[in-house]
């Protein structure tokens, strides 16, 4: 009988696509029996990165996978069982590896001829590393500018919500300092703080992998003021903060108000030092005035947002509230510059996001919608239930039952923990 050719393949397995399955296809046909070393975590720990998915995960995963005959444990030569002691153990006629490069633990199997080492052709679109940067760059907003260059974000003021727009695949989330203070039971006029934002905006950056993007008012105060909520939003995992010229206290843009403006030299000293203070490359300083909205004109707000430009602003919002949108479209056409335009249709919602993005808008930010239909969803349903005296007319209409609230929470992790820590 023909003696079975044994094929030995270690890896770590983490995050399985479809770069290890070509790979494993490619293992098995260099032999009739195929073993997978794999790593547990402590040792991808030691040579790589913590592993996201665990070992035993892995195992099973990897176990599934029709060319794979067994799956052993590989602790390469960091403890037992070492790579060598399982070549030894089983016989093995070819280890195989990527061709990518060659670890010398492989080659020194090879020089102590414990066994022939193949290596093959690696699958190039894909990689454990590659799928990490992607998620990980996932958060910010200036890689997802690069990649769709239009996007659209949308207001959350908690978890739930943050959860619901990112499964409405929107690009993502605005923490909105008028809807964060009415939660408050606050006026928008500098009245929250910065610690009470941040609470509110740790809690959406933790339900969701889309980029947040916090106003932050006119960053609290002064100078100063600005540079702490830099570093503070930026160490909590948001993609950037929106930061307008108004004086402290501020009032809303959206009525009346005749405040007077910070100097534009002030206001661009505040954004250059945000940007000196912040630790990462990727996190946005959005420069906003308020030109407009104080009735200064299209030339003083296209000269402020200039400036704040050259002051480093990675993107520039001129907010408007004209109703006709006539002037909202009227900015990117005075915009000679590359830094990317941000605009806010509260007051122009007849306007759609093609048109906005077509007169040249790179980011369009709806700004309290989810906040104002939960209000007419709370008002009306309210008034059904006294009406009726009960909470069956509303039950009947609610597509929101309480199965869909529970799957917004993480019940399944929470189940997982369960069973893996109290099961026995
Ligand atoms: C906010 O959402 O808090 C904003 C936008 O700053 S606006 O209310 O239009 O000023
Ligand atoms: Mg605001």
């Amino acid at each position: 009988m023909k003696k079975k050719k044994i094929v030995y393949a270690t890896m770590s397995g983490d995050l399985f696509h479809r770069g290890h399955l070509e790979f494993i296809k490619k293992a098995k046909k260099l032999g009739d029996f195929l073993i997978i070393g794999l790593h547990p975590d402590d040792v991808t720990k030691r040579y790589k990165r913590e592993p996201i998915v665990p070992f035993e995960d892995r195992k099973k995963i990897i176990e599934s996978v029709r060319e794979v005959d067994m799956v052993i444990e590989d602790c390469m030569d960091f403890r037992k069982p070492t790579m060598f002691e399982n070549l030894k153990k089983f016989k093995v006629n070819i280890a195989v590896h990527g061709d990518d490069w060659l670890p010398p633990l492989y080659e020194k199997a090879e020089r102590r001829r414990l066994c022939k080492v193949v290596q093959v052709k690696c699958y190039p679109y894909i990689s454990t590393t590659k799928l990490l940067k992607e998620i990980r760059s996932a958060k910010k907003l200036k890689y997802l500018l690069e990649k769709k260059k239009k996007i659209v974000i949308v207001s959350a003021g908690d978890a739930l919500t943050a959860k619901l727009i990112e499964e409405a695949e929107f690009d993502g989330i605005w923490v909105s300092g008028f809807e964060a203070s009415a939660r408050l039971g606050l006026a928008d006029n500098g009245c929250i703080t910065m610690t009470e934002m941040l609470n509110t905006t740790k809690t959406i950056v933790d339900a969701s992998t889309l980029p947040v993007i916090v106003d932050v008012d006119n960053g609290y105060g002064g100078l100063h003021n600005f540079i702490r909520t830099v570093r503070e939003f930026e160490k909590i995992g948001c993609a950037g903060v929106c930061v307008e010229d108004n004086i402290f206290p501020k009032v809303n843009s959206l009525w009346g108000g005749k405040l007077p403006l910070l100097s534009m030299e002030e206001h661009g000293v505040k954004i250059r030092a945000g940007k000196d203070a912040q630790k990462t490359k990727d996190f946005v300083i959005i420069a906003r005035t308020e030109a407009l909205i104080r009735g200064y004109g299209m030339q003083e707000a296209i000269k402020r947002a200039k400036h704040y430009a050259k002051c480093g602003a990675d993107m520039v919002l001129m907010h408007s509230r004209e109703s006709t949108g006539k002037e909202a479209l009227k900015i990117p056409s005075q915009w000679q510059l590359s830094v990317p335009l941000v605009i806010v249709p509260t007051k122009f919602p007849q306007l759609t996001n093609r048109k906005l993005f077509d007169a040249g808008f790179s980011m369009i930010v709806l700004a309290n919608q989810t906040e104002r239909v939960k209000i007419q969803a709370i008002r009306e349903s309210l008034k059904l239930i006294k009406r009726h005296d009960c909470i069956g007319p509303i039950e009947k209409g609610l597509s929101a039952t309480l199965d869909d609230m529970r799957d917004l929470t993480p019940i399944r992790e929470v189940d997982e923990i369960d069973r893996r820590y109290r099961a026995k």
